[in-house]
C-alpha cells in the first residue's frame, strides 16, 4: 500500500520550526547570533535589524572583538492593529534579541583568529543566521581574497562542525568515565554503553562528519533528543542562512551563486535561505526619517528593475528586514500574545505550544502560580466583531470571549486580554 499523502499545512510549517528547535532550552527570552566569516556584512546587517547604530560597522575584518546584543522589534501586523485601536499611552512591542559575533575563519575551532573565544559565543546564543557574502565590492577585503559562497559556507560548517566533534569526543570520554565508576570498572577496559547514548552519539557522529548540522536531521527518537540536549553541540541550533548580495541582483532577484548555494544546502541537511542585500536595506535606512525620500528611492529601484525588462508581484521592491526578523523568531518557536487597554498595549513572548498558565507567568511569575483561569479573545474574532471600539463589549456579545483554564493552549489564543492581569492581581493579593 503506497503512503498516504499527509495533509500539507500552516502546521506542517509549525511543526518544521518545532522540530529545529526540539534541542533548544525553553525560555521565552531567546536569542539569535549571526555567524560567518569577516567582512561579510554581519555587523552591518545587525544594525539594520536594530535600527539604529549599536554596532560598529567598518571595513576591516574582526571590528568587532566583543559580542555585541541588540533587539530588533519585530514587526507585527496584529499589534500594530491593536495599537490603532486602543491609542493607549505607552506601547511595548515584541523584541528579539540578536547578538552581533565576530567573524570566524578557517582554523578557529582551534583558535586561530580570535578562534574558540568566538565558538563560545555561538555557543551561548540559540538560534544562528549563518551570514554568506555573494557580493562583489573591490573596497571591502575577503579574507580568502575572492568572494566564492560555496567555499565559505563550507568554511564556517566545517569549523561548527569541527568543534562539535572536540565536544563529542569529551563528552563519550565523560560517558565512559561516569559508567566505569557506576560498575566498578577499571580504567584500561571498555565500559558498555547505553543503547540510546550510543546510537544517539554515532548519528550525532556521522552527521558532523558529513559537515551537516545535526539539527537538521529528522531521524531521532525521543529519547536520542534528551541525550543530544546533554552533549551542548553548535549544530544542534536552528540555523537560517542569509546571503548578502549586490543591491543590482537583489533588485533583479537573482545571483549567479544562488542556485549552488541551494544545492549546498540541501546536501547538508537543508534549511531555509533568505537572500537579502545590506546595501539596498542600508540605503532605505538612511532614510526612514524621510517617508517622502524613502518612497523616492523605492519608486527609482522600481524603475531600474522596469528598465531590466522584470516585471510581476516577484519583483516588488521591499525590505526583507522583516522577513529576517520573522524567520529568527520563527525559528526559535516563539510567537506573541497581547495585552490592551487604555494604559497600554503589549506583545508578551511566548514559547508555542505554552499553556496559558505558562503564558500569565510571562507577565509575572506570580500568575503562573496563582493562575485560576484566563478571559481570552482570538485577534481574528476581535478584529471582525469589535467595531471600531477600543473595547471587548461586542467580542463578548457574540460570545466570542471565553473564559479559559489552565489547559489552553495558546497556540489560537491571541489576545490574552488585560483583565486577566486584574483578575489575577486580585488573587496575587489573595494569596498574599
Ligand atoms: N558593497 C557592499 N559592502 C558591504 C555590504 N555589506 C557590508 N559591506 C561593507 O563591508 C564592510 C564590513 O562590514 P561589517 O558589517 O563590518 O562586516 P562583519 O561581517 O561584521 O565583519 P567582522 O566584524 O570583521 O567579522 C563594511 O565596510 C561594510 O560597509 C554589501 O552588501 N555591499
Ligand atoms: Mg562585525
Amino acid at each position: 500500500m503506497p503512503p498516504k499523502n499527509k495533509k500539507k499545512g500552516a502546521d506542517d510549517g509549525d511543526a518544521k520550526f518545532m522540530r529545529a528547535a526540539r534541542f533548544g532550552r525553553v525560555k521565552n527570552d531567546l536569542k539569535m547570533g549571526f555567524v560567518g566569516l569577516p567582512n561579510v556584512g554581519k555587523s552591518t546587517l545587525t544594525n539594520i535589524l536594530a535600527g539604529a547604530c549599536h554596532a560598529e560597522a567598518a571595513n576591516y575584518p574582526f571590528c568587532t572583538i566583543d559580542p555585541n546584543m541588540v533587539q530588533a522589534i519585530v514587526p507585527d501586523q496584529k499589534f500594530n492593529y491593536l495599537v490603532k485601536t486602543y491609542k493607549p499611552q505607552s506601547v511595548v512591542p515584541a523584541v528579539l534579541k540578536i547578538v552581533d559575533i565576530a567573524g570566524l575563519i578557517r582554523g578557529a575551532s582551534e583558535g586561530a583568529g580570535l578562534g574558540n573565544a568566538f565558538l563560545s559565543h555561538i555557543a551561548a546564543v540559540d538560534g544562528i543566521y549563518h551570514l554568506v557574502r555573494a557580493f562583489d565590492s573591490d573596497e571591502v577585503i575577503h579574507v580568502d581574497d575572492s568572494v566564492d559562497p560555496i567555499r565559505d559556507l563550507e568554511t564556517i560548517q566545517s569549523e561548527l562542525c569541527l568543534k562539535d566533534k572536540e565536544s563529542l569526543t569529551k563528552v563519550l570520554e565523560n560517558e565512559k568515565n561516569k559508567i566505569r565508576k557506576e560498575k566498578g570498572i577499571a580504567r584500561s577496559a571498555e565500559p558498555p554503553l547505553g543503547e540510546v547514548f550510543k546510537s544517539a552519539y554515532d548519528k550525532c557522529l556521522a552527521l558532523i562528519e558529513s559537515n551537516t548540522p545535526v539539527q537538521t536531521c529528522e531521524d531521532f527518537t525521543m529519547g536520542e533528543v534528551e541525550a543530544i540536549r546533554d552533549f551542548g553541540l553548535i549544530t544542534t541550533k536552528p540555523q537560517i542562512y542569509v546571503i548578502n548580495m549586490s543591491k543590482n541582483n537583489f533588485l533583479r532577484k537573482g545571483n549567479k551563486w544562488l542556485p549552488k548555494i541551494q544545492t549546498w544546502v540541501n546536501e547538508h541537511g537543508g534549511g531555509q535561505i533568505i537572500p537579502m542585500s545590506c546595501e539596498f536595506e542600508q540605503e532605505l535606512m538612511d532614510l526612514q526619517d524621510d517617508k517622502d525620500a524613502q518612497q523616492a528611492f523605492i519608486d527609482k529601484c522600481e524603475e531600474e528593475v522596469k528598465a531590466m525588462g522584470l516585471s510581476g508581484p516577484g519583483f516588488a521592491v521591499k525590505s526583507v528586514v522583516p522577513r529576517l526578523i520573522r524567520a529568527g523568531r520563527q525559528s526559535l518557536c516563539l510567537q506573541s500574545f497581547y495585552t490592551a487597554g487604555p494604559m497600554e498595549v503589549r506583545a508578551w513572548t511566548i514559547m508555542k505550544g505554552s499553556l496559558a498558565p505558562q503564558a500569565a507567568g510571562v507577565i509575572h511569575t506570580d500568575f503562573e502560580r496563582g493562575f485560576i483561569k484566563a478571559e481570552v479573545a482570538n485577534f481574528d474574532d476581535f478584529k471582525a466583531l469589535h467595531n471600531g471600539e477600543a473595547s471587548m463589549a461586542k467580542v463578548k456579545d457574540a460570545g466570542k470571549y471565553r473564559q479559559e483554564g489552565k489547559r489552553t493552549s495558546c497556540k489560537k489564543v491571541i489576545l490574552l486580554f488585560l483583565c486577566i492581569i486584574l483578575q489575577l492581581l486580585q488573587r496575587r493579593s489573595e494569596l498574599r
